[in-house]
């Protein structure tokens, strides 16, 4: 024993790896990137990018690398587009993507938010440049969402987080041809009390498939006297069944603490949208807003968290 928390993620010394200085047209800021590695092992990240009105949009940043020498598209790569979808009409916010081997396309569910609220929508691409939108699958408020890239029993399933009164937990709905939605399940709730995870918790980055279940990174939401505290944590689920969780873990095990996480639009916000999994097969790239400002990557092993899950899961 040491007088220290394990260290789970590291975070990149080029930390934060692109802020609303790296973009080649005027933005506010850049944060809560979803990402993937593209079939030729390019990293695309597809970040949330602040304009001065307050809205959102997505923009494409691709790297050999997924540390440094960004190509981040000249333009909007994903925008709103309020005439056709209304609920889109204050912006789009925090992606997240999963590659779908039988559709042969990457899955974008999105937060569309508009005067009603936050709520989820699909959009579907093969190559980050043109978009086929599904519109709203889940009405006002409801965020943090992620499809499963596959069918479980036929079904399609996506992870979503509704909000019920001052509390929201984490659900699951299922669908057959991913624009009717129904079956819902609870699949996570927010702790109560002192927790670090007790009112509010949401997915964070799409379930990691591991051979021990649906490994998940999930984010606590403490309110405090000073304001919102986002940390992370861990939980296993069962792969068959995505609704049953196996492990929680008791602890959180990212939170924000350098100044970068700490210091921003909204300080101590540490909000994991995305992973890229290394040619190991074990090491996690995690891409997180920090502060509502910027990107920043931190990197972990898959074998660790699990073997983490299993001493500290109840
Ligand atoms: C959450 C989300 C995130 C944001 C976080 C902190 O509710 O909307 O987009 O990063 O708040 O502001």
């Amino acid at each position: 024993m040491t007088g220290h928390y394990p260290e789970l993620f590291r975070r990149h010394k080029s930390n934060p790896i692109l802020t609303a200085d790296s973009w080649p047209y005027p933005i506010h800021s850049v944060f809560n990137a979803a990402a993937t590695l593209l079939a030729d092992g390019t990293t695309l990240l597809l970040c949330r990018v602040e304009d001065r009105r307050g809205h959102s949009h997505l923009c494409a940043a691709r790297s050999e690398n997924g540390v440094d020498q960004w190509k981040i598209d000249a333009k909007p790569t994903f925008l709103p587009e309020p005439d056709y979808y209304p609920e889109e009409i204050w912006g789009v916010e925090d992606p997240r993507i999963t590659y779908v081997p039988e559709l042969k396309k990457y899955a974008i569910v999105y937060t569309a938010f508009s005067q009603h609220g936050p709520g989820v929508a699909l959009a579907f691409t093969e190559d980050f440049r043109q978009f086929e939108k599904y519109g709203m699958i889940m009405p006002p408020e409801d965020k943090d969402a992620a499809l499963l890239p596959y069918q479980i029993d036929g079904q399609w399933v996506l992870i979503h987080r509704p909000v019920s009164g001052s509390r929201a937990h984490m659900w699951m709905s299922f669908s057959v041809d991913l624009r009717h939605w129904g079956n819902q399940k609870i699949m996570m709730e927010a702790r109560k009390g002192s927790w670090w995870d007790a009112n509010k918790i949401g997915l964070s980055p799409p379930p990691i498939e591991t051979p021990e279940g649906w490994l998940l990174i999930y984010h606590g939401v403490r309110h405090t006297a000073a304001g919102s505290l986002y940390r992370l944590g861990l939980a296993l689920f069962d792969l068959k069944h995505p609704e049953i969780c196996l492990k929680r873990g008791d602890e959180w095990v990212f939170g924000p603490q350098e100044t970068y996480e700490q210091v921003g639009d909204v300080g101590y916000v540490v909000f994991p949208c995305g992973y890229t999994i290394g040619s190991d097969g074990d090491t996690l790239r995690m891409y997180y807003g920090a502060a509502d400002s910027s990107i920043a990557l931190a990197t972990g092993s898959i074998r660790e968290l699990l073997h983490w899950l299993e001493e500290h899961g109840q």
